[in-house]
């Protein structure tokens, strides 16, 4: 039903956005940091539990009087329709699929709660059944129950399959040829790679996703376009072809890390992101001088708040297509998004981004920022330890430690490591092409028998050491060293 009615018409969605968008922020970072990417199913999984439990309770209470057992459906049908209706881009037309649902399910509902009450003593009066038509009538209510249920869940999935081939942009990002870069980022130089089994590039794959999004959506790229306006002289329309045959195509190599990273986490991937710069887009544009923010926003109204000298001075702030040589996979923002080095992802990475208005701090606020995060949010130096992990047992000898560090604005200069408190000692750092990439690192160590406590900490290209003092995640960033316990065996 959705399918032909639109984004934002599915009840079930919409309820879960709502959840999503009125949640406070400590649960909503806790499904993410705990769930990660199974947030959403998690999510799914709890609206479902509990509409099955009410949906039980309704027909028990129904069985016997009607009335008081409509009470719940009415109630969950009109929330349902405030969170369809108060979704981004609502219209009365998106109250359709809940209509057409309501109907059937209540016409199924009276239905069986009649099929459960033949057989059963009518208010008040005594028993006059015989046992044998009310054991034939509780078959036929569980065979019309069963087929109920079999077709609601039959509808639901020709929905969704509909739904995914009239919405899919695949054929799009399939036949998408990406525009040359004028510049080349070479290949991973072997010098690069110092922990076994961590990639200095992520594979797409293998890169986290972060967002808000229910559904991932699907744009095809000769259906998409940006419209920058604002603070600005003249307000632009790219389309694809604009974007990609206006402004010159490069590639850069950018770390992105997601605000919601605890210490020693794994929410920051390394990629090749090809694109345009937002300083060649913007000064196309002509910025207003009273200007200081963009506020992006993607096609399902999520927004994000960029400082404008962050786009406007940086060679590498870009609207990106392509991501390690492939146009940008649907959960990262196909057809176009934002990657800004030096800003975490919510304040500066807006996948499938449509709208870049020019504008001031003082005057528009982002998703995020009413919700505890702050405005403007630099990526704080991080370093943590890939190589053993906590708890290992390890043989005494030549103990290989490494991992990652990363500031994806200025770049790492060194990284030290300490054993129970002692001296820190340097570590070998990989070559790195640029500063706006994470740097593995690598310290080998003579580990003696016992058990040992191992701490890591990075030196940004500025010489700022990173603090051991111990941030939460909200508001803009968690801060301290990451460390490791092991167990080193007697020889
Ligand atoms: N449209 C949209 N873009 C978004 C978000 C979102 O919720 N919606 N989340 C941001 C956050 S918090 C991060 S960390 C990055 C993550 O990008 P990735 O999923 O490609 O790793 O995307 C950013 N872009
Ligand atoms: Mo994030």
């Amino acid at each position: 039903m959705s399918v032909l009615v639109g984004r934002g018409s599915d009840p079930f969605l919409a309820v879960g956005d709502t959840v999503v968008r009125f949640s406070p922020k400590e649960l909503t970072s806790f499904a993410i940091e705990t769930f990660g990417s199974y947030d959403k199913l998690v999510l799914f999984v709890g609206i479902g539990v509990v509409l099955a439990l009410v949906a039980a309770a309704a027909g028990t209470i129904a069985t016997r009087r009607l009335g008081p057992g409509l009470t719940i459906p009415v109630l969950l049908v009109l929330a349902a329709g405030a969170a369809v209706l108060t979704s981004p881009g609502a219209t009365a037309l998106k109250l359709v699929p809940l209509v057409v649902g309501t109907v059937v399910g209540a016409t199924a509902f009276v239905v069986l709660v009649r099929l459960a009450r033949v057989g059963k003593p009518a208010d008040g009066s005594p028993t006059e059944q015989e046992p044998r038509p009310a054991r034939a009538s509780r078959r036929l209510f569980l065979a019309a129950a069963g087929a109920t249920a079999v077709g609601a869940a039959a509808l639901a999935g020709v929905g969704r399959v509909l739904g995914g081939t009239l919405r899919d942009a695949t054929a799009s990002r399939d036949g998408l040829a990406l525009p040359a870069a004028t510049n080349a980022v070479p290949e991973t130089p072997t010098g690069a790679q110092l922990v076994e089994g961590g990639p200095f590039r992520t594979a797409n794959a293998d890169f986290y996703r972060v967002d808000t999004a229910l559904t991932v959506p699907q744009i095809p790229a000769e259906g998409w376009t940006v419209r920058v306006h604002g603070l600005v002289d003249n307000t632009l329309e790219l389309d694809w072809n604009g974007l990609t045959s206006r402004f010159e195509v490069v590639d850069r190599e950018i770390t992105m890390v997601c605000v919601s990273n605890p210490v020693g986490g794994e929410l920051a991937g390394n990629a090749v992101w090809r694109g345009v710069r937002l300083a060649d887009v913007l000064t196309e544009a002509g910025v207003d001088p009273s200007a200081d923010m963009v506020l992006s926003t993607s096609v399902d109204g999520w927004t994000a708040s960029t400082p404008l000298a962050a786009l406007l001075d940086s060679d590498d702030a870009m609207l990106a297509f392509g991501m390690n040589g492939e146009p940008l996979p649907f959960e990262h923002g196909f057809p176009v998004r934002m990657v800004v080095p030096g800003l975490y992802g919510y304040v500066s990475a807006t996948k499938w981004v449509t709208d870049l208005k020019v504008t001031r701090f003082a005057d528009d606020e982002a998703y995020w920022t009413p919700r505890g995060y702050a405005a403007e949010a630099p990526v704080k130096t991080a370093s943590r330890i890939e190589v053993p992990e906590s708890f290992a047992q390890l043989p005494a000898g030549t103990v290989v430690v490494a991992g990652t560090a990363w500031h994806p604005g200025l770049g790492i200069d060194a990284v030290e490591v300490r054993v129970d408190g002692g001296d820190w000692q340097p570590a070998d750092l990989g070559e790195v092409g640029g500063p706006t990439t994470w740097r593995q690192w690598r310290w080998e160590w003579a580990a003696e028998p016992g058990q040992h406590t191992v701490e890591v900490r990075a030196t940004d290209a500025d010489g700022g050491i990173q603090t051991d003092e111990r941030a939460e995640i909200a508001p803009d960033g968690s801060t301290g060293w990451h460390s490791v316990v092991v167990t080193v065996a007697e020889t």
